[in-house]
């Protein structure tokens, strides 16, 4: 059991003068006792036992909510953005922001994490600016739209996970007439509340304007079991720059069919799942954040899971149900939902169901603290 909190202060200071604290094993408030609480402020001191509930919770009270963005709710806004909003320097991205209703107004899906639709109109590019901030596309629908990372111009398109570790410069241009919208995730939350951010702008343009089937990351790092014996031995960040959807699409129905084979592989029955990884260590694609695809058998429910650090997650493909603690939503295709630190995760699939999850996990295992419960495991 925590300690009960005997302030009803959420660090916001008491409304109407020095708040004294009372309840259990605390003093009568006095005239002395009410002087030594205005001490306290003069001073800018607070003292642990009127907030150690707030500090020392039993378990993760996470301030940031459960909560789901319909995909039909947002394309609408992001194309009307297309048509009023110019993109360019200074703004830098037509990128709106999931905006977590637990977290007092920031454009922070939570705590840790930011996920944006983001928008680009046919023929229209992105300046190249590089930060420190570590960040991914994943793409739902469309292509004709290249990233150029440090100069690498990169294909985008349906089901593909894409990678901008932090520093590299990177912008986007859409060759085709037609727009195109994806998924942005960042750590930028967690740099944020960690003051470790740095930025810098590039160049105007896109500084390559080739549209090559393959990137040469993925020309030099993308073939299975196999690295480049020039390279470095371990790094950061993954130097995959794309990793295609028709390799996700594979690894997940063949875990799948070798469960229908009798043979191990899946998390559990009739879910399959595999994360994407930095080949040179075998670990998660950057320092602060895991990107993983999850396949469900329709019909099959995944058991009751909690763990500590957050997620979002967005539909691919098909039709479920989804519960996020108290929350229960039916979602489709493009539709986003936020998964809280410690919060229950349940879902059943309706159809087969395709969703991709990103999560701050790495940032919490470097550190020695992740935990996982899973309900009606063995
Ligand atoms: C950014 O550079 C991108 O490169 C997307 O597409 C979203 C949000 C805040 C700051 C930089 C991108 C961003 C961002």
């Amino acid at each position: 059991m925590a300690p009960p909190s005997l302030a009803m202060n959420d660090f916001t200071g008491s409304p109407a003068g020095v708040a004294v604290s009372q309840g259990p094993g605390q003093p009568e408030p006095t005239a002395d006792l009410r002087a030594l609480y205005q001490g306290f402020e003069r001073e800018l001191l607070i003292p642990l036992w009127t907030e150690i509930g707030e500090l020392m919770p039993a378990e993760p009270m996470p301030k940031t909510s459960a909560h789901l963005w319909r995909w039909d709710r947002l394309l609408p806004l992001a194309e009307q953005a297309g048509e009023l909003v110019p993109v360019g320097r200074g703004g830098e991205r037509r990128a709106i922001a999931l905006a977590n209703p637990g977290l007092g107004g920031a454009p922070f899906a939570t705590s840790t994490l930011w996920a944006a639709i983001q928008y680009l109109g046919p023929r229209e590019v992105a300046p190249e600016h590089r930060h420190t901030q570590n960040a991914f596309r994943f793409v739902v629908e469309g292509e004709g739209v290249w990233t150029v990372v440090d100069g690498d111009p990169v294909a985008m398109r349906r089901g593909d996970f894409l990678l901008t570790p932090g520093w590299h410069f990177h912008g986007h241009h859409n060759v085709s007439d037609t727009p195109m919208v994806w998924l942005d995730g960042l750590d930028i939350p967690f740099a944020h509340h960690m003051d470790s951010a740095f930025f810098e702008y590039g160049a105007d343009e896109v500084s390559d304007r080739s549209t090559p089937e393959r990137s040469r990351a993925e020309r030099l790092w993308a073939h299975p079991g196999l690295r480049p014996v020039s390279q470095p031995r371990s790094l950061p960040s993954s130097p995959i720059a794309a990793y295609r959807w028709e390799h996700t699409d594979a690894a997940l129905s063949e875990q799948l069919a070798l469960e229908h084979e009798g043979h191990p592989g899946v998390i559990e029955p009739g879910h399959a799942g595999v994360r994407f990884t930095n080949p040179t260590t075998g670990g998660d694609v950057m320092p602060t954040l895991r990107a993983e695809f999850h396949r469900l058998r329709s019909g099959a429910t995944t058991l009751p899971r909690r763990e500590v650090g957050s997620a979002v997650w967005q539909v691919f493909d098909g039709t479920g149900v989804v519960r996020v603690g108290h929350s229960t939503w039916t979602v489709g295709r493009g539709d986003l939902f936020v998964v809280p630190s410690w919060q229950q995760l349940e879902i059943g699939a309706e159809s087969e169901l395709d969703l991709f999850r990103f999560s701050d996990t790495p940032v919490f295992e470097h550190l020695h603290a992740y935990r996982v419960q899973v309900e009606g495991a063995q």
